[in-house]
């Protein structure tokens, strides 16, 4: 299929499933256009009606490419991986690939959307102790099985879309003031990760909707 102009990505600085896909973009060395729809402006500009049209869940990211919008930022990355050339994000290994999906989805499942904004939001006070629990009982598991299957990274010497998944949450995380000496293996994983370029140049911190407070 031939490939119809840059994509647009339509996401946040500090949204942490906008960040995968940026990651995925950069490690593929796609060049991309971004439309940021602020989650606090205006009530959450991720809420109007113009919105809904580009993505019915009203949660940010979504990417138009090759003449279809899509949402669900692993539904991006493994298009973008299955129609790209670069390195591969799901190893051809089916067992390998099968865990890194596993760890996608312990992250992308069971943690990221229980300290989402508009979960947090209904919570109230607690909020900071809610997103802790749910953040540390995924981490958990997490340690235990990236014990398993890391090597460099997620998975073996290769970079997959687990680690994709997994750096975004460990910033989330800090947001949150999780503690994470107790996971050595994340914390390992995740800061030789952040010494890669495709991780740096997506960081929240240099987009081009990044607060100037916030920018580094
Ligand atoms: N499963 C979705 C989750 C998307 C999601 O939760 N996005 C958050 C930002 S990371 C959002 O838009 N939140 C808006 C809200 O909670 O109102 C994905 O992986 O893309």
């Amino acid at each position: 299929m031939a490939a119809q102009g840059k994509p647009v990505l339509h996401g946040y600085f500090r949204s942490s499933c906008s960040w995968r896909v940026r990651i995925a973009f950069a490690l593929k060395g796609i060049e991309y256009d971004q439309v940021p729809v602020s989650l606090v402006k205006d009530g959450g500009q991720q809420l109007t009606d113009q919105y809904k049209t580009v993505n019915p869940m009203q949660q940010v990211p979504a990417v138009t490419i090759d003449g279809i919008t899509l949402s669900q930022s692993l539904a991006i990355i493994q298009y973008i991986d299955e129609t790209r050339p670069g390195p591969r994000l799901l190893p051809a290994d089916p067992q390998q690939r099968a865990q890194v999906r596993m760890i996608s989805d312990l992250i992308a499942s069971g943690i990221q959307p229980l300290q989402n904004l508009h979960v947090i939001q209904k919570i109230g006070a607690e909020k900071v102790q809610w997103a802790q629990h749910f953040i540390n009982k995924g981490f958990n598991a997490l340690e235990s099985i990236l014990k398993q299957t890391s090597g460099t990274y997620c998975v073996g010497n290769e970079i997959s879309m687990a680690d994709i998944c997994l750096v975004p949450q460990v910033y989330n995380a800090e947001r949150f003031k999780v503690d994470l000496d107790q996971y050595p293996t994340i914390k390992r994983i995740n800061q030789t990760l952040m010494e890669l370029e495709a991780f740096k140049v997506s960081h929240p911190t240099c987009q081009p909707d990044t607060p100037d407070d916030l920018r580094a």
